[in-house]
């Protein structure tokens, strides 16, 4: 319930588009929410140049937990949303809520965070709220065929090579992307079985251990270019994404990614439940003596 309203929180400031009023809001609520929890809040507040060559600003927002321990967990999510909604069969121009496409994942971690700061896991953990994931070229001016460099996770890529902490490195890393909706599936994803084997096979198994085995499908999907590409590759954390797929979907993800139908009304307590639950499983059976 405290994910949900922290969702709703979010959505009720606009679209977080880069660049815009409800982005200057938003960054300075969760900063705030998170300094409620804990002392120790980094943001990252820089200009990225996104894929038609102007800057937005980016800001990317770190919270720590036990800093002084060296073994940590990275816990992220991107919450920004993507200016239009191309994926919609009308409204293709307009911005939408970006409930679960970005308002998701921070909401579990926000709860996290506030479970965090009434009980230590005995473990590091750092909740990182990246910025400017989702500005890439919509569908009417992407341009196939030539080399582009990857126009998504601006604000992931900026932290990965420019960490908050010099010489960051996890010990392991959990990616939320899309983990709010109704009946929502996570496979095992490509780039996650390729960086990150033992992280996977621990969190589906805590899962299943918890009865989220219907959320956590021992299924596997192809690499998907989200945030944690650039954690793997950049950082050299071992990083994995819980991320929503449909295979009954045409393009593989929900079917209101990226439409206007992406706000509350596809949010569910349940979905949030299952994903939060397991992290914080995951998180406190790595304190010594768990
Ligand atoms: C792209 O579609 C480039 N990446 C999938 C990750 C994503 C987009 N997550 C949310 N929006
Ligand atoms: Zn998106």
């Amino acid at each position: 319930d405290s994910a949900y309203a922290f969702i709703a929180k979010q959505v009720s400031f606009g679209p977080r588009i880069p660049g815009t009023v409800a982005q200057t809001n938003c960054a300075n609520w969760l900063t705030a929410k998170l300094k409620s929890y804990t002392t120790h809040v980094i943001v990252q507040d820089v200009k990225v140049e996104i894929y038609n060559g102007k800057l937005v600003p980016c800001k990317n927002i770190i919270a720590s937990f036990n800093p002084e321990i060296s073994k940590r967990i990275l816990l992220c999510a991107h919450w920004d949303t993507r200016p239009w909604s191309d994926q919609d069969s009308l409204k293709k121009k307009s911005a939408f809520d970006g409930a679960d496409d970005g308002g998701s994942g921070v909401g579990v971690l926000l709860e996290i965070a506030r479970l965090l700061s009434t009980q230590q896991a005995g473990v590091g953990i750092d909740i990182a709220l990246f910025d400017v994931e989702d500005y890439g070229p919509p569908e009417w001016e992407a341009h196939s065929g030539e080399e582009q460099p990857i126009q998504y996770c601006l604000g992931t890529q900026h932290w990965a090579e420019n960490p908050h902490v010099e010489n960051y490195r996890a010990y392991f890393g959990i990616l939320l992307d899309m983990v709010g909706a109704k009946n929502a599936t996570f496979p095992q994803e490509g780039i996650s079985l390729q960086y990150a084997p033992s992280v996977v096979k621990n969190v589906w198994a805590t899962a299943h251990t918890l009865g989220y085995g219907n959320y956590f499908l021992y299924e596997k999907v192809g690499a998907i270019t989200d945030d944690h590409a650039f954690i793997n590759s950049l950082n050299g954390t071992p990083c994995i994404d819980i991320i929503n797929m449909d295979k009954t979907s045409p393009n593989g993800f929900a079917r209101h990614w990226h439409t206007q139908r992406d706000n509350m009304s596809v949010i569910d307590t349940n979905t949030l439940k299952a994903v939060g639950q397991t992290l914080l499983q995951v998180i406190f059976n790595e304190a010594p003596g768990a």
